[in-house]
């Protein structure tokens, strides 16, 4: 049995969807952030950073959504969401999951949370250049699915693509949408179409982009 401390539609998603697509047992914690129940004495004691995830294994907490992802993709290796050890498969299945979390993970903690940068409100040339960023992100995903989709890595669904989708929802209030490029809209409706995807925003009460 898996705990997962979380806040719906948050960095959190994507380990939830992890869990759902597994059919992993699992007890799920709501940390309010309206009461910035995050900041808490107890809640740092398991995730000193304050933030979601956290994801209690047998006792003990870990945090991070993309070493999440690939701790459960590993330890249920019936669900088939990495490929085999040893593969080149694998290997790229370790290049995107670290490229999503440091490129489209950062630059969106960045966009949503100016105060890590140091201000309340990102200056305007701050505020560019993190939209571009993610941006590029975008277009370097959608060209990598045009040429080897309909999945990050092929015709199999991985933890990476639980990842993504979480991010391009992240997406909807920009100026610009990752449903703008059009690999990334079809994978979109591949993702959204899932029963998980459903299940996921039943459950966390998600009305947003949850798509067909
Ligand atoms: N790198 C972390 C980022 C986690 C993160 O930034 N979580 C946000 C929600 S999306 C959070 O907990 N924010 C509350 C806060 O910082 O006070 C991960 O991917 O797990």
């Amino acid at each position: 049995m898996y705990t997962l401390y979380y806040s719906p539609g948050t960095a959190s998603m994507a380990v939830h969807l992890a869990l759902i697509e597994i059919a992993a047992p699992h007890r799920l914690e709501r940390v309010d952030f309206d009461s910035q129940a995050q900041r808490s004495d107890a809640y740092l004691r398991l995730n000193p950073l304050g933030q979601v995830p956290t994801l209690v294994i047998d006792g003990r907490p870990y945090t991070e959504s993309a070493a999440l992802l690939m701790m459960l993709a590993d330890r249920h290796p019936e669900a088939r969401l990495a490929p085999p050890p040893r593969t080149a498969e694998r290997n790229s299945w370790y290049q995107w999951q670290l490229y999503l979390s440091n490129v489209l993970g950062a630059g969106f903690r960045h966009w949503f949370y100016p105060a890590d940068l140091g201000s309340k409100e990102h200056p305007p040339t701050v505020r560019a250049a993190l939209q571009a960023r993610i941006e590029g992100a975008f277009a370097q995903l959608d060209a990598r699915l045009a040429a080897n989709g309909p999945y990050i890595l092929g015709e199999r669904l991985s933890t990476a693509d639980l990842q993504l989708i979480m991010y391009m929802r992240w997406s909807r209030n920009m100026p610009r949408t990752a449903l703008d490029w059009p690999a990334l809209n079809r994978f979109a409706a591949l993702l959204r179409g899932r029963d998980s995807w459903q299940q996921l925003c039943d459950i966390e009460n998600l009305s947003e982009w949850r798509g067909p």
